[in-house]
C-alpha cells in the first residue's frame, strides 16, 4: 500500500532541494484558538518559518490524505471548518479511510512529519498528565508518542492547566529528554517559570539537534522536548493566570466535560476568562517555537 501523503508544492520543493523543514500543528487552528485569530496566527508562524529560513509544512487529514503543508485556501477552509475532528494516533488511519477532515494534535503531527522525513516540528503547548489523572486516567498520548516517534519537540512548556510534576515524571518514565532552552526552570506556557527544574538545560539549538542525532544513532527510539519559554514581553505572571486556571477547571468539571474535549474546553473558557489576554501570549509563544524550530531544522540539516 502506497503511503496516501500529499506534499504541498512549497513543500515538494523544500524537500527536492534538500532544504530545512518545521512541521507545525493544526488542532491548534482547528480546536485550540478561535476563529479568525486562529488563520491569522497560523499564517504568521507559517511567515516566520520561512523568514528564519525553513519550509512550514501544516499538517492535516483532508480526502483520505495526509497533507505535509497547505495551501492559502486550504488553511482558510480549516480554519473555518466547524466539524474537523481532532486526530491523535488513535484516529489517524479511520480518519484516513473515512475522508474525513481532520486536524493533527501533537503525537499525530509526529507521526506524520516522520513518515514524511521531517525531524523537527513546531507547537505551542502539549497535551500532559491532566490534575486528577489518579483517577481519571487521563494521560494525553502525546507523551507515549514522543517516547517513540523521532521527532523534536519544540514547545512553550506545558500549561498549568495539567499537572506539571506529574507530566515531568512520566516523560522521565518514559525515557523522554525535556530540554530548557536558556534556562534552567521548567516553562509553564504563559509563564517562563513553573517553579519546577527542567531534567536538562541546552543554550543552542546546535547542542539540541546534536542531541537529536546521536540519540538516533544509538537507536534509541522517540524523540525529544524542547520546553521554549514564552519572550519576557509576553509573559501573565503565575499569580494572574492561576486563579483563571483554577475557575476553568471547575467550570469543566461542572460541565462533565471529559476525554477528548478536556483540553480545547479549557483553553476556550480561558481565553473568555481572560477577555483574550491568553490568545495574544499563546500567539507570541508559538511565533516563538517556530523561530527555534527553524534554527533547530537548520542545524540538523548542516549536522547530517
Ligand atoms: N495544549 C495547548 N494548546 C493546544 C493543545 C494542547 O496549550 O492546542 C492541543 C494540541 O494539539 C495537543 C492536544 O496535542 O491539544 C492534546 O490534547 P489531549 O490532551 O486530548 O491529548
Ligand atoms: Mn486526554
Amino acid at each position: 500500500m502506497t503511503l496516501p501523503l500529499y506534499f504541498s508544492p512549497e513543500v515538494a520543493e523544500a524537500r527536492a532541494n534538500g532544504q530545512p523543514i518545521v512541521a507545525l500543528e493544526s488542532t491548534i487552528i482547528t480546536h485550540g484558538m478561535p476563529f479568525p485569530q486562529n488563520v491569522q496566527t497560523a499564517r504568521r508562524v507559517e511567515a516566520e518559518v520561512r523568514s528564519c529560513g525553513a519550509t512550514p509544512a501544516t499538517m492535516a487529514l483532508m480526502g483520505g490524505r495526509i497533507h505535509v503543508g497547505l495551501t492559502s485556501d486550504e488553511l482558510d477552509a480549516l480554519g473555518q471548518s466547524k466539524d474537523a475532528a481532532k486526530i491523535s494516533r488513535a484516529d489517524l488511519a479511520a480518519c484516513l479511510i473515512s475522508g474525513r477532515t481532520g486536524a493533527t494534535t501533537v503525537a499525530a503531527t509526529m507521526i506524520c512529519a516522520h513518515l514524511a522525513d521531517i525531524s523537527v516540528f513546531a507547537t505551542g503547548g502539549i497535551g500532559g498528565v491532566h490534575r486528577g489523572a489518579e483517577s481519571s486516567f487521563d494521560i494525553s498520548a502525546d507523551l507515549t508518542e514522543l517516547a517513540a516517534t523521532p521527532v523534536t519537540v519544540v514547545a512553550a512548556g506545558a500549561k498549568a492547566i495539567l499537572d506539571l510534576p506529574k507530566t515531568l515524571e512520566y516523560l522521565e518514565t518514559l525515557g523522554v529528554p525535556v530540554i530548557a532552552f536558556g534556562q534552567d526552570d521548567f516553562p509553564a506556557f504563559w509563564s517562563r517559570q513553573s517553579g519546577l527544574r527542567a531534567p536538562l538545560r541546552m543554550d543552542t539549538a546546535a547542542e539540541i539537534a546534536a542531541a537529536q542525532l546521536m540519540r538516533t544513532a544509538l537507536g534509541i527510539p522517540g524523540g525529544q522536548l524542547v520546553a521554549n519559554p514564552i519572550p519576557l514581553h509576553a509573559e501573565i505572571r503565575r499569580e494572574t493566570i492561576m486563579p483563571v486556571v483554577e475557575q476553568a477547571l471547575r467550570d469543566a468539571q461542572s460541565n462533565g466535560v471529559a476525554a477528548k474535549a478536556v483540553t480545547p474546553f479549557l483553553l476556550q473558557r480561558i481565553f473568555e476568562l481572560t477577555k483574550g489576554a491568553s490568545l495574544v501570549a499563546n500567539v507570541e509563544l508559538v511565533l516563538n517555537n517556530a523561530r527555534l524550530g527553524a534554527a533547530i531544522a537548520i542545524e540538523i540539516a548542516k549536522q547530517k
